[in-house]
């Protein structure tokens, strides 16, 4: 048996209830093979891909905290440090109920790959809790951010590991782990944290990075292949940080998005989303996509799952793990989608990905073109670490450059090894060179 074979029997063996993390894993070994094949006795005897699979240390702990009617709960808390060897640990930390330790292998095992794409000096991990945010009071949120701090903060450091926010973490809940680390460390270490408030060491433009960088990958990508993205129509999902920003800048750059979504229902808005009242309802209210459709009287508002039916030239899924699935593919593809960018993490299932890549429509997967969010953390690492901070402009222009700059690098590592547009094993290939190079300098460790 081939080592890829091999190192992907032995993670399923040992992996085999943690359907997100094999999905993840044969993805990127898939895309693997030709580097792998080109000098296999070597790789194999450096154990590279062995130890590529395993995180360097996982950490599992127990989260109690007192609701408001006084009863005791108790979350799982985890913090997943894949591979430090670029840099710090960097990833970010998710807060909802799905959460467990496929979902945290999963996205840190991918966080390797992205933050290696982004160039700066970042190692992978990811960290959250299966608690669920929702319909929870202000007070409630505060208390178990401080509980899920007191035993995280054991483990993290601006040189050691730099969490972040994701799905169900935000600027306030950043704030107060960040209070709650200040507290117990009794010093100000303002890079052991990023996505912070402006008012004690956040970078501007962080909260937008993530939606804009995933704009400025796609526009390039576009722009390689002969389009442009001024006057195409946009399907995003999500209704979280990452759409709304990737809905702004699709406006900008003079694209039409009508769609976005929310866990219980999704928006039809023909008139294009309009971005201060999807603002004012999401970020300022957290209220339901329902009070989107009140405010807007041509929009449509339907139950459950529904974007990808919508008729678009590009669509950006922008809100959670397998929401884009072979059926929703078909339906992309049967109204004449030409491109698909991932602005969550792996939103879109290996056979939606292949079908869509063999109906000839530009593919970018997550970890390069959602990279953007990562790399403006590392600008506000780099910020902390000055003293200093940099204008809106400065930091958009530096994200605008690295998401070019990650798209070309894709686009020349597919083509280096015979899969010319093939940018999911663009990403893969080209985040692991780089990464390689690092853990083999490093000896065996
Ligand atoms: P948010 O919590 O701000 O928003 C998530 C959005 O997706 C919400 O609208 C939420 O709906 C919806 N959603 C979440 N889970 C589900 C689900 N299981 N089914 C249906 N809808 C769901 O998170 P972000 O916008 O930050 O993150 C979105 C994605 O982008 C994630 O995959 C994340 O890992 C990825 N990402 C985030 C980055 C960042 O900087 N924030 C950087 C790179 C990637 P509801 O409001 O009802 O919960
Ligand atoms: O998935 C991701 O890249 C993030 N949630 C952002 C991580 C970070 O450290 O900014």
């Amino acid at each position: 048996m081939g080592y890829i074979d091999e190192i992907f029997t032995q993670v399923r063996e040992q992996n085999i209830a943690q359907k997100e993390f094999l999905q993840a894993v044969e993805e990127v070994l898939e895309s693997l093979r030709p580097v792998i094949e080109r000098d296999e006795a070597f790789y194999r005897r450096e154990a590279l891909l062995e130890r590529l699979v395993n995180p360097e240390r996982i950490v599992i702990f127990r989260v109690p905290w007192v609701d408001d009617a006084g009863n005791a709960r108790i979350n799982k808390g985890f913090r997943v440090q894949y591979n430090g060897s670029i840099g710090p640990y960097k990833g970010g930390l998710r807060f909802h109920p799905t959460v467990n330790l496929s979902v945290m292998k999963f996205l840190s095992f991918e966080q390797n790959f992205k933050n290696s794409l982004t160039a700066l000096p970042m190692g992978g991990a990811k960290g959250g809790a299966d608690f669920d945010p929702k319909g929870k009071s202000d007070r409630e949120i505060m208390r178990f951010c401080q509980s899920f701090m007191t035993e995280l903060y054991k483990y993290i450091g601006s040189d050691t590991d730099v969490p972040a926010g994701d799905i169900g973490v935000g600027a306030r809940e950043i704030g107060y782990m960040y209070g709650q680390y200040r507290r117990i460390k009794g010093a100000y270490e303002g890079g052991v944290l990023t996505g912070k408030g402006l008012s004690f060491g956040g970078s501007l433009a962080r909260t937008e990075a993530t939606g804009y960088g995933l704009l400025y990958l796609t526009q390039e990508m576009l722009r390689c292949n002969g389009s442009d993205i001024a006057g195409k129509t946009v399907a995003v999902s999500g209704a979280g940080n990452v759409a709304i920003y990737a809905i702004e800048k699709a406006w900008q750059l003079g694209a039409k998005p009508v769609t976005c979504s929310d866990s219980t229902g999704w928006i039809y808005d023909p008139d294009g989303i309009d971005v201060a009242i999807l603002k004012e309802v999401k970020e300022v209210r957290r209220a339901r996509l329902t009070e989107y459709a009140k405010a807007r009287p041509n929009a449509q508002y339907h139950e459950g799952k529904g974007v990808w039916t919508v008729k678009c030239d590009i669509a950006l899924p922008c809100a959670t793990q397998n929401e884009l699935l072979l059926d929703d593919a078909k339906a992309l593809v049967a109204n004449g989608v030409t491109a698909v960018a991932e602005g969550a993490n792996m939103p879109t299932s290996l056979e939606a990905t292949k079908y869509l890549q063999e109906k000839g429509v530009l593919f970018c997967p997550g970890k390069a073109s959602n990279a953007g969010g990562v790399a403006v953390s590392g600008l506000e690492m780099a910020q902390n670490s000055m003293r200093y901070s940099w204008t809106f402009e400065e930091v958009d222009n530096k994200l605008k450059e690295i998401m070019i700059r990650i798209f070309h690098n894709l686009d020349d590592a597919a083509k280096e090894y015979g899969m010319a547009g093939n940018y999911v094993a663009g990403a893969n290939i080209a985040g692991f060179l780089k990464l390689a190079n690092a853990m083999l300098a490093q000896g065996i460790v």
